[in-house]
């Protein structure tokens, strides 16, 4: 027989999951179905951001979200997509979302999961056709199941997440996720409707030559921030900074490199949210081999204290990291 006149065409996301939740004697089939609606939130998000420019869906949705960013359509969208699909998937009990100030409870409250996402993370690039992305965590309810989602169960710090993605809608679609056992990238081929494996068992090289910061507010990063980047500069390293954490992360962790969001004037504490894009970012990070802290502390053992919390994010090639984490060290030894 001529293979070569029907060439395979892979391994699908379903197939994988299903092939993976071998991997897990005990596991029941509820995070594997999880997974799942969130892919089919993804394909939906795809469809309509694809048509944005001709569907009127790109531009301000004329309200501001919790963080008091003016809100897009498509955000909204998204928002309202991820919920559905998680709601009518049944195993998530409660959900937070950056464009919700409350608990958002399903009424699946004998749903085991809790799921922290931002929908559409970049999303005032979309009229500007940047990539942006949907970034998410998954942990377990630490609550009686028969319930609603508790405020326990949804300020768990990065280490008890069970599983965490982010999805970048770019010149291809691709999911990419971990379950604390490596990490994988599938991407959508849109006729097929389908998420196909292509990047299996991502690591992320241990150093890089690409650094990611908005060097528009270096007069207000810390002293050891900005001593990192004039030493990128002397390394000859390049500048690359897309204004889409999800696009930045997504090239770094792939070729190697490191994105920094610090303390600033304008944002204190850092701009991104602990919960649903640092702790995620940082989950997948580690498990493809880098880093993720503030500068100073390891991301996921950050203990939460609200559900929109920011933080300063210092995230990508370990050796990188690692030389932040030294000149910031080092600051504070003189400062
Ligand atoms: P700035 C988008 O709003 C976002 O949350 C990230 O996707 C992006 O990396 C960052 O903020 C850009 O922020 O302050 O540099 O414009």
């Amino acid at each position: 027989m001529n293979d070569r006149l029907a060439l395979p065409v892979g391994t699908t996301l379903d197939r994988f999951i299903m092939r993976k939740q071998e991997d897990f004697p005990y596991a029941t089939g509820e995070l594997s179905q999880l997974l799942r609606d969130i892919a089919l939130a993804a394909k939906i998000v795809n469809r309509e951001i694809n048509r944005a420019g001709l569907l009127d869906v790109t531009g301000a949705y004329g309200s501001q979200n919790v963080q008091g960013e003016e809100q897009q359509k498509l955000d909204v969208i998204a928002n309202i997509r991820f919920i559905r699909a998680l709601r009518n998937g049944g195993e998530v009990c409660a959900i937070i979302s950056e464009e919700e100030e409350d608990i958002i409870q399903t009424g699946n409250t004998k749903g085991k999961y809790i799921v922290a996402m931002d929908p559409l993370d970049g999303s005032s690039n979309i009229d500007v056709n940047v990539s942006i992305g949907t970034i998410f965590s998954v942990y377990r309810r630490s609550s009686e199941t028969g319930c609603d989602g508790t405020l326990e169960d949804c300020l768990q710090n990065g280490t008890r997440q069970i599983a965490a993605g982010y999805i970048i809608y770019g010149s291809s679609t691709m999911l990419v996720y971990t379950t604390g056992h490596g990490v994988n990238g599938f991407t959508y081929e849109p006729s097929l409707g389908e998420f196909f494996l292509s990047h299996p068992n991502i690591v992320t090289p241990r150093t890089g030559n690409v650094y990611s910061c908005n060097e528009g507010a270096l007069n207000s990063f810390p002293e050891g921030i900005k001593n990192y980047v004039s030493y990128c500069k002397e390394q000859g390293y390049s500048a690359r900074y897309i204004g889409s954490l999800v696009a930045d992360f997504h090239r770094n962790l792939l070729k190697g490199g490191i994105y920094i969001y610090p303390s600033t004037a304008k944002s204190p504490n850092g701009k991104l949210r602990l919960m649903y894009e640092c702790n995620s970012l940082a989950f997948i990070v580690e498990q493809a081999g880098g880093k993720a802290t503030t500068g100073t502390q390891r991301i996921m053992e950050i203990e939460p204290t609200d559900l929109h919390q920011r933080c300063p994010l210092v995230i990508g090639s370990t050796e990188m990291v690692e030389k932040v984490e030294e000149l910031v060290k080092a600051d504070a030894l003189v400062s």
